[in-house]
């Protein structure tokens, strides 16, 4: 059994515990897709807004294959999807880069493969998709947390060798719940409290209780970094590495706020078993059978 460098929710104390792998992983022959000084602040905040990837007509492409499927019987009454809490609207859409065509294409554009391979320092595989849909007037908050928490603890991911991509297929404004970060809190991992429940996902991911950072080292985190929201027109990127704190707030606003997230796992950092003795989670949440390194789309010359 490999040594746990980031043990969590084992009943003691909250702790924070130093980060004790790289940002940046230098793979030398891998894409040169961001400039050093992107890079550069990708590593000092954990995340790089791109804003204005994709132009009008693709991503409404994308939304309009993202609401087809919010709309499609057999996903609606599939596992892949999640409801809000204390509701019916749907939250999230689970795999949806095996359920729609354009979303299987998406994280295998170069403008996003190529990034994931220059930081993860590796070819790359995606561990997990999801369409947040939080709907007008009726989406509820993702509370703080760090994503690499969970994976690690409930996924047996060994160490922080992965980054989300979110591409907004709305615009996020200051009043629809956009995605929030905590700049620099990647660098250090939350230990939380609390035991996990057997088949957590099945309320985390609806809302999360278990897992989330104490209020002292939030704080402090935010003291530390501040706090950044991700208010960018529809088409716009944000990379965030695996363990930056991150949440977004209900969406009081009559327009949704949608957007896309595909996780990049290094091919070297596949899933083992989860770090406590836990069932794995299911295939749609944590690919295990599907992680297959991504081939990049041929880009139309
Ligand atoms: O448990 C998970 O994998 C999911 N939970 C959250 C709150 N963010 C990451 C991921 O979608
Ligand atoms: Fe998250």
């Amino acid at each position: 059994m490999m040594k746990d460098c980031y043990v969590s929710r084992t009943g003691r104390d909250a702790a924070l515990i130093a980060r004790c792998d790289p940002v940046i992983y230098e793979g030398g022959r891998y894409a040169r897709a961001l400039e050093q000084e992107q890079l550069q602040a990708y590593e000092q905040d954990g995340f790089l807004i791109l804003p204005d990837v994709f132009d009008a007509s693709e991503v409404g492409a994308l939304r309009e294959e993202a609401v087809a499927l919010e709309h499609d019987p057999a996903v609606r009454e599939g596992e892949e999807v999640i409801r809000e809490p204390g509701g019916d609207a749907l939250r999230s859409i689970f795999r949806v880069h095996e359920l729609g065509r354009r979303l299987a294409d998406l994280p295998r554009d170069p403008r996003l493969l190529d990034v994931a391979r220059q930081i993860l320092g590796s070819e790359v595989y995606i561990h997990q998709s999801r369409v947040n849909m939080k709907p007008a007037l009726d989406g509820k908050e993702f509370y703080w947390h760090s994503d690499f928490e969970t994976w690690h603890v409930e996924d047996g991911m060994p160490a922080m060798r992965a980054l989300s991509c979110s591409v907004l297929l709305t615009d996020n404004t200051p009043f629809n719940g956009p995605l929030m970060l905590i700049p620099g809190s990647h660098r250090q991992f939350v230990a939380c409290v609390g035991e996990t429940p057997e088949d957590n996902y099945k309320k985390s991911l609806r809302r999360q209780e278990v897992g989330v950072p104490d209020p002292v080292s939030l704080r402090l985190l935010a003291e530390q970094g501040g706090l950044r929201a991700v208010t960018a027109p529809a088409g716009s990127v944000v990379f965030f590495d695996c363990n930056t704190l991150h949440g977004s707030g209900g969406n009081l606003s009559p327009w949704p706020r949608s957007n896309v997230f595909m996780v990049y796992n290094s091919v070297d950092n596949r899933l083992v078993a989860p770090f406590h003795g836990m069932d794995p989670r299911p295939e749609h949440i944590a690919a295990r059978r599907s992680a297959a390194a991504l081939e990049p789309l041929a880009v139309a010359a």
